[in-house]
């Protein structure tokens, strides 16, 4: 399926999956806004429904205008092929109910996004899938909870909103050693700085709301496999399940991929320089960025990863309510949850993104009442720091 594994990364984000339209020579690929294709004749639609003629047919089930993103994602992700998904948390639905059934078990990384993890507590243990969710930076951690039934390991590196990093290739070789599939959400990352399949992942996915798409406009979310068969298998629940993308979704996305290496490198240059300014500052308490000499597995990012990325987290010498104060007087950032955008996001996830975690499970897993997240963005550096630089001033 692949095209163009061997050019650059800015070169695949701009032109993998991506042909002039056939009839204009429009240069971007058109939004083909139909829910069905017309055959020929009889012949021709049986023919497409048994796979002997390629074609599409109805678009749950295939459109040229996702195809094109799907094309897009899987060069980006070395991966065999890709689906494209209504959103992060249906690519993720998807594969709980493609890899696990009401028999079987699953390990998790326990700092996740606060649905991720309340899927499957509430709703997927509501048909018995059985599950672990523990700190996964610590590979000891996974071994202890492996089972006779464990089926699949999902991991999230760096994981939100705590940063904690998870060695991706560990876990292939563990995975490998039992059986597991080992699924990755590299939404935190994006394709440009982490390529799980190339670390010994099976499958990848991502909430293309976030950096792929880049613009704040879009909710979707994509699944990459490195293999045909788990290709076929997800795409299988995907079409029944019917959690499909929408052609004008997914022409948005493809619009906002092309700038996508460009627009992490610059955010991830504002990040660090973001994040050095917090980790000196004398009212702020602890700064995580995997790009900071003073994070635990800073020598495992510069390992598996080719940037650190643009999110951080940090919390205030004084605690809670300086934090609150912060995010509530801050300019630039917005007050808001996503994260990857163009644009800096700033919020608290234990009131807000974990909130549906109880408590007690949101502590074990480091997500504690201080903790406040921020996404930089590609505004200009100094203007994120005097912000910064300003709001501090006027707390105490
Ligand atoms: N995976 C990660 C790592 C996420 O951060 C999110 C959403 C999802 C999956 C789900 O994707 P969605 O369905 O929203 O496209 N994270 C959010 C966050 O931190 N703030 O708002 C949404």
């Amino acid at each position: 399926m692949q095209e163009t594994k061997t050019k650059s990364k800015y070169t695949n984000a701009i032109h993998a999956g991506q042909h002039p339209d056939p009839v204009f020579g429009g240069i971007n690929v058109p939004i083909y806004q139909s829910s069905t294709f017309v055959f020929k004749d009889a012949k021709q639609g049986a023919a497409r429904f048994t796979g002997e003629e390629d074609g599409y047919i109805y678009t749950r089930i295939g459109n040229p205008t996702i195809k094109a993103l799907e094309d897009n994602v899987a060069v980006l992700e070395n991966g065999y092929g890709s689906l494209a998904t209504s959103s992060g948390m249906s690519a993720l639905s998807t594969l709980v109910m493609a890899l696990l059934d009401s028999n079987s078990h699953m390990i998790s990384t326990a700092a996740v996004y606060g649905s991720s993890r309340t899927l499957v507590e509430e709703l997927f243990s509501k048909f018995g899938v059985e599950y672990d969710y523990v700190d996964t930076s610590d590979i000891n951690n996974i071994k202890k909870c492996l089972k006779p039934n464990t089926k699949a390991l999902f991991v999230e590196t760096p994981a939100n909103p705590t940063m904690a990093l998870t060695d991706i290739r560990a876990c292939a070789q563990l995975a490998k050693e039992n059986g597991l599939t080992l699924v990755v959400d590299n939404t935190f990352a994006s394709p440009i700085l982490q390529n799980p399949l190339d670390l010994g992942a099976d499958i990848v996915y991502h909430s293309v709301t976030k950096f792929i798409n880049g613009h704040a406009d879009v909710v979707g979310g994509i699944i990459v496999t490195k293999t045909q068969d788990l290709f076929d298998q997800i795409k299988k629940t995907l079409v029944l399940s019917g959690a499909t993308m929408d052609p004008n979704q997914a022409w948005l996305v493809l619009r906002g991929v092309k700038s996508l290496a460009l627009r992490v490198e610059k955010a991830q240059d504002n990040a660090i320089k973001i994040a050095r300014f917090l980790e000196n500052h004398p009212k702020v308490a602890w700064v995580n960025y995997p790009g900071l000499k003073s994070h635990p597995q800073h020598d495992l990012a510069k390992n598996q990863m080719e940037g650190f990325g643009s999110l951080l987290c940090f919390g205030m010498k004084s605690g809670f309510e300086a934090g609150q104060k912060l995010i509530n007087t801050i300019n630039i950032p917005a007050l808001a949850v996503s994260l990857g955008g163009i644009e800096s996001l700033i919020q608290h996830p234990a009131s807000m993104t974990h909130a549906s975690i109880s408590r007690e499970n949101r502590e074990k897993a480091g997500i504690t009442d201080e903790l406040i997240r921020m996404s930089v963005g590609c505004e200009g550096f100094e203007d994120l720091k005097n912000d910064l630089e300003e709001t501090l001033s006027k707390i105490d």
